[in-house]
């Protein structure tokens, strides 16, 4: 048993698409399986920092757009520590959204290099899986409206999927694309099976570090 550990998988994709229901389902349906496993989300608006981020959003107070980079890198790095435990006490965690959100959406701004934008979250705990969900903004947008939040509008969404495509180039990743235009409960097999078989391979490897 020992040096055993849980894997570490990301879900991500366009602002409605499905992840925080299928983050949530996932986790239920590891622990249903007797698995041991966690939610995590980023941003985490409950830490001093997701608080500035969350206000950032919700358009209550305004950053500059480098400032609010870091604040949401910031916010994934004061989780490491608490990552790496419970990877090392064999949970597996199930994140929605992590660092790829961070780089698709500051990239989606003017003026910003996907080189730039990466480097704040080099070295994280690296994935051992990143589900992203596929959805096209026209069918996230009928979905029913966005809400009032800062990036959910359909022209920023677009420019943000252009840069999730970017970031699925990287073959040192292992991207799973999936159709998010399926049934909850199709959508829920499919990734559960993934996630299922990763977390089988991630138990005697070391943690890796992103884009290191
Ligand atoms: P959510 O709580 O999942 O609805 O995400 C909040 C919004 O923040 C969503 O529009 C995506 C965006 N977002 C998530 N992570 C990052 C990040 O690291 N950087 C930036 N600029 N935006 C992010």
């Amino acid at each position: 048993m020992a040096g055993r550990r849980g894997a570490l998988i990301v879900l991500e994709g366009v602002d409605r698409a499905g992840k925080s229901t299928q983050t949530r389902k996932l986790v239920e349906g590891l622990l249903a399986g007797g698995h041991r496993a966690e939610l995590l989300r980023f941003p985490d608006r409950t830490t001093e920092i997701g608080r500035l981020i969350s206000s950032y959003l919700e358009k209550k107070n305004n950053l500059e757009d480098h400032t609010v980079h870091l604040l949401f890198s910031a916010n994934r790095w004061e989780q490491v520590p608490l990552i790496k435990e419970k990877l090392n006490q064999g949970i597996t965690l199930v994140v929605d959204r992590y660092a790829f959100s961070g780089v698709a959406f500051t990239g989606a701004k003017e003026n910003f290099s996907l080189e730039w934008c990466k480097q704040p979250d080099v070295g994280l705990p690296k994935p051992d899986l990143i589900l992203f969900l596929q959805l096209s903004t026209s069918e996230a947008a009928k979905r029913g409206d966005f809400g009032n939040e800062r990036y959910e509008y359909s022209s920023f969404q677009e420019k943000v999927l252009q840069r999730f495509y970017h970031l699925m180039e990287d073959k040192t990743l292992n991207w799973k694309v999936i159709d998010a235009s399926k049934s909850i409960e199709d959508l829920h097999n499919e990734i559960k099976s993934f996630a299922e078989e990763v977390m089988r391979e991630a138990q005697y490897k070391p943690i890796g570090e992103l884009w290191n």
